[in-house]
Order: C-alpha cells, then sequence, then structure tokens
C-alpha cells in the first residue's frame, strides 16, 4: 500500500495520535503551521474531495462533529478554529488522502496564500 496516510491508519507508521474511531483518525501534522495543526482523515482511502460520493455525506458530516469534539477536548473551541481541505495541486494538496487541517492558537489572515 502506497498511500501514507492509510499506512498511518494500518499503524505501519507512526503518528502523534489524537483521536480515533471507525471512520476517522485524528494527529498531529508533523509540519505544523500554527500551535494547532490538527489533521482529521477518513479511514476510507479517497483521495481527492472530487472523488467523494452521496455514500460519503454521513461520513462528512461525522468529520465536522469529530472536529468540534477536538477543539472542545484541547481547549481551542472559545477562541476559534479554521478548517482547510486543499484539493488537487494548485489548491496545494500534497498527500492525495483526503485530509481536513483544523488550525488554531493564532490569529488567522484573510485571504490565504
Ligand atoms: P496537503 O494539504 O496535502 O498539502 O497537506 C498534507 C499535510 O500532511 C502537510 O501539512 C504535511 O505536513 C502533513 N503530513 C503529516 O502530517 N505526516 C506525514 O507523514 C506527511 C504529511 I508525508
Amino acid at each position: 500500500m502506497s498511500c501514507i496516510f492509510c499506512r498511518i491508519i494500518n499503524k505501519e507508521i507512526p503518528a502523534n495520535q489524537i483521536y480515533e474511531d471507525d471512520l476517522v483518525l485524528a494527529f498531529h501534522d508533523i509540519n505544523p503551521q500554527a500551535p494547532y495543526h490538527i489533521l482529521v482523515i477518513p479511514k476510507k482511502h479517497i483521495s481527492t474531495l472530487l472523488e467523494l460520493t452521496e455514500e460519503d455525506k454521513v461520513l462528512i458530516g461525522h468529520i465536522y462533529g469529530v472536529i468540534n469534539k477536538i477543539a472542545k477536548e484541547l481547549g481551542f473551541a472559545e477562541r476559534g478554529y479554521r478548517v482547510v481541505v486543499n484539493c488537487k495541486e494548485e489548491a496545494g494538496q500534497t498527500v492525495f488522502h483526503v485530509h481536513f487541517h483544523v488550525l488554531a492558537g493564532r490569529p488567522m489572515e484573510w485571504p490565504p496564500g
């Protein structure tokens, strides 16, 4: 299996894990861009947002619930957070397994670069 995030899910590669359930895994990004930089990924291999189907609707809703749970548990819910999903190369996607970046702990600028 060549997908690095599938290998993290399968525990072939270690990650600084925060949360896991049947559908998703969350871990600290190895190259954090904010005091909190967490990746929430589906266990199901989906390459990009463009590959989402009707059957993934529940999964995507679940991911946002997990993000809120993590925000409350790690203590950045009150100040707020940003969720970013890069879709394909021009948007900056480098790992082709859908992942939700959760960034928090500092003021964010807009527009993003
Ligand atoms: P991107 O949206 O595909 O560019 O984000 C990929 C992220 O995955 C990026 O922030 C990396 O630092 C992060 N990452 C990681 O946390 N662990 C890894 O083993 C690899 C990438 I490869």
